[in-house]
């Protein structure tokens, strides 16, 4: 790792990040003891993943430069880093509550924008699945290349193949509020109460306080980060180029368009609107392109 320099002595120890709050964070030690240490104003704010070091005083030196951050759009639009370094990202989804049109597609793009790897985990498969999107897309999200997995935390052993996608890997956990990520989380880390008690001891604080992103260990290597549930995730004001990648199966299309800021939309000429008609593109992918693409609209008042 290369933590930039700076006129402050390092202490020389190399910490990971496992929760941040606005001027306090609190990192793991290699032998997993938790340190709570204070930002300084240079030193910048560390998120959830972040490696850093410590000045001989205790206090953040530096942060090492991150691989990539997972976020979301605030209500006006603006990016709010939630973690970084991730591995992947666990899109999970479930019958109750039922997924918004577009929570899946907003999600996958984000991951592919930040390039992280995404993987979708279906949970409750105890309870009927509806026959409406997100679900009736699940195996065209599959013949795309994306991963997905079905959960049952009802029946312990029913995490499937979860286990070994985790193991040795930073992911974080996304979703709505009440899709059973804690249960997961849960059903993975059989000592988690203990490992939240150690933070809270550390903290001060209870051990209810999941308002911001926490990394948890697992027990035979990697990190599981468990966010704060939402009950709608949306994407934040971005160019449609970057939108673009969130559609990573456009790439190969889109590069013969007739015009090279073309959107996808009516224009002449469009190689993506083409491989949809032919089917070489699903309908519910270049569908759900155009209404992210009209969300965008919101924070571009005037702007095509
Ligand atoms: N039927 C069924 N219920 C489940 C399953 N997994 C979790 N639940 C229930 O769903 C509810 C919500 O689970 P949580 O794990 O707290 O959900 P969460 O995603 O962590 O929610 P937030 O912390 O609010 O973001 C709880 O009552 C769980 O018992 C499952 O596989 N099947
Ligand atoms: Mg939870
Ligand atoms: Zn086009």
């Amino acid at each position: 790792m290369t933590i930039p320099a700076s006129n402050t002595e390092s202490t020389g120890k190399h910490l990971l990040v496992v929760q941040a709050s606005s001027n306090r964070g609190v990192a793991a030690d290699s032998d997993g003891s938790l340190i709570e240490f204070p930002f300084r104003r240079r030193s910048g704010r560390p998120l959830p993943g972040d490696r850093i070091a410590l000045d001989s005083a205790g206090a953040l030196h530096a942060i090492a430069p991150r691989t990539n951050v997972f976020g979301r759009g605030d209500p006006r639009g603006r990016l709010k880093p939630i973690a970084a370094n991730l591995d992947q990202v666990i899109i999970v989804i479930a019958p109750e509550p039922a997924p918004s049109r577009d929570l899946l597609h907003r999600y996958l793009a984000a991951a592919a924008i930040q390039g992280i790897q995404p993987l979708i985990v279906v949970n409750k498969t105890d309870l009927a699945l509806p026959d409406t999107a997100p679900f009736d897309e699940l195996e065209g999200f599959q013949e795309l290349g994306y991963e997905v997995i079905r959960t049952c935390c009802t029946h312990g052993t029913a995490l499937d193949c979860l286990p070994g996608r985790v193991a040795g890997k930073t992911s974080l956990m996304a979703g709505q509020s009440g899709v059973g990520k804690s249960s997961l989380l849960n059903a993975l880390i059989p000592d988690l109460d203990l490992q939240t008690g150690a933070l809270s001891r550390v903290t001060g604080k209870g051990t209810h306080t999941t308002t911001t992103a926490i990394l948890h260990r697992l027990l035979d290597g990697g990190w599981l980060v468990d966010t704060p549930g939402v009950w709608e995730y949306g994407l934040w004001a971005m160019a449609f180029e970057t939108l673009q990648q969130g559609f990573p199966e456009f790439a190969e299309y889109a590069r013969r368009c007739r015009f090279r800021n073309c959107r996808h939309q009516d224009e002449p000429g469009c190689a993506v609107q083409a491989a949809t008609e032919s089917g070489d593109l699903p309908a519910f992918r270049h569908q759900a392109w155009l209404r992210l693409l009209a969300e965008q609209q919101r924070y571009r008042p005037g702007k095509r």
